[in-house]
Parts: C-alpha cells; structure tokens; sequence
C-alpha cells in the first residue's frame, strides 16, 4: 500500500472518532485481521459491548468467502431491466401476490400499524431471501468484522460490527449465528447495526428473531417507517415514499425494482 493512501485512510478513520482513530490499521488479507481484533475490542468495550459480544469478536474468523464476494458485486451494473430478470422479478411478483391472498391478515395488520404496503414489504422479502428460502450460511459476527477490517468500507461496517456484537449480547445472535455474505441477517437480510436498532418482536415471545417471519417483516415495516415511511403516500420514483426505499439499498436498480414490483404484487 502507498503512503499516499495509508494517509487517506488513517485520515477517513479519524472522522469516525477519537477512539477509532488509535486503532489497528485495516487490512485486505487475513494477516494483520488477529491484531485489528485486539485493537477493536477496547473500541467495542467503550462503544458499550458486554463481555459475550467480546468473546464473540475473540472467537471471530477473517472470512474469505466475504471479501471475495465483495469484490464480486457485479449485479447492481446491470441495467434495470437486466437486473429483474437476474432476480426473477416475474417469480418474485408471482409469489408475493399468493403468500399475500394466502395471510391477508397479518399483512394488514403490518400495514395498520406501519403504514407500509405488503407489497413494499413481500418484494423485499422475495428480493433478499426468496422468502426466506435461502437466508445464508456465513457466520455472522466473522463477516461483519471482516469487512469492518478490510480497507475498502471500513467507516459504513464498522457500526454494523459494533451492532452484531450487541446483538450478541442481547441474545438476538450468537458467535455462529449464519447469514449472507456481508453479514445480512434473517428473512430480510438485516444488516447487523440495523437489526439492533430496528429489530422488534412482533410473535409475541418477547425476542427479536430476523429468522421469525413475523419478527423479520414487522422489523421491517419499523425500519421503514422510522426512515421516515409516510403511510398513504406512493413509494414510485419522484414519490415521496422512494426516498425511503433507498435507506434500505443504496443501488438505484435494486430501489426501482422493488417499487415496481411492490407496485404489481399490491395492484
Ligand atoms: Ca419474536
């Protein structure tokens, strides 16, 4: 690495704050990964992680199977269309209409008390899971500090670290708790810092479970609602509810897709 760029980033760590700043450098393969977990876990500590978040960092692995595909997220340069139908948008639509006339219910009762349509929230359940078919098999808490770790995006994962090791805390997770690649969790793929945030217990047993169909699509609807969902209000492009959807995925094809597909499965 040139100096050059050892400067911009220890300069872009200083921004995050003074406790960052002193920490180990980040890094692009798995040799320094033991040192940098040492150096974050006085930053956990003082960002208020408990003792089973610490030994979940401590037991943490660099996970090669993350940065590889990190490097590898070719999906989102397609072009819209391109992007739907590598998504099976048709297939997604398809089933989110049958799982919403099979459990009317229960999607009303999201949109009651969130004001998110079941559309918005079944496009995103097909999207990210293909409802909950396939949620991911790689540890969690090993993802999340990987990326947090590596030198590409360390000020976006460095929070979501700090948040899966909450959740571990809390009971939400555990060490060898499994999601996507980036470390997404449950039905809708969650990142850590927002299922620590925005995750709440919607089956009633008095835990939030992202692997919970019902906890996973009322975390959901809270997240978007606390993004600032305006219930009634239409969520297509130059509508006021799109801004919305891109907190929950910052690439422009995946926002549309889900407007025009949450469109089709509500209309
Ligand atoms: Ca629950």
């Amino acid at each position: 690495m040139s100096v050059f760029k050892t400067l911009i980033i220890a300069g872009s760590a200083l921004t995050l704050s003074a406790a960052m700043a002193a920490g180990a450098p980040c890094g692009n393969n798995a040799s320094g990964f033991e040192r940098w977990k040492a150096d974050f876990a006085k930053d956990a500590k003082a960002a208020g992680v408990g003792q089973r978040g610490l030994q979940a960092l401590a037991s943490a692995q660099y996970s090669t199977a993350t940065i590889r595909a990190d490097r590898n997220q070719k999906s989102f340069k397609y072009s819209l269309s391109k992007f739907m139908s590598v998504r099976g948008a048709d297939t997604i639509v398809a089933q989110g209409r049958k799982r919403k006339a099979g459990n009317p219910g229960f999607y009303q009762s999201l949109e009651k008390h969130f004001g998110v349509p079941a559309g918005v929230l079944l496009a995103i359940h097909g999207m990210e899971t293909g409802f909950g078919g396939f949620m991911g098999d790689t540890p969690v808490v090993s993802a999340i500090t990987t990326l947090a770790y590596d030198c590409r995006r360390p000020q976006f994962f460095i929070p979501h670290a700090i948040g899966a090791l909450k959740l571990v805390d809390r009971g939400t997770i555990t060490a060898n708790t499994r999601g996507a690649k980036h470390g997404e969790l449950g039905h809708t793929q969650f990142l850590p810092g927002n299922a620590y945030s925005y995750g709440i217990d919607a089956s009633g047993d008095g835990r939030v479970d992202l692997y919970n169909l019902a906890d996973a699509l009322a975390s959901t609807a809270n997240f978007l609602r606390k993004k600032g969902w305006k219930p009634g209000k239409g969520y297509q492009q130059g509508q006021p509810n799109f801004r919305v959807i891109k907190e929950w995925n910052a690439a422009s094809v995946y926002q549309q897709a889900i407007a025009i597909m949450a469109a089709r499965i509500d209309g």
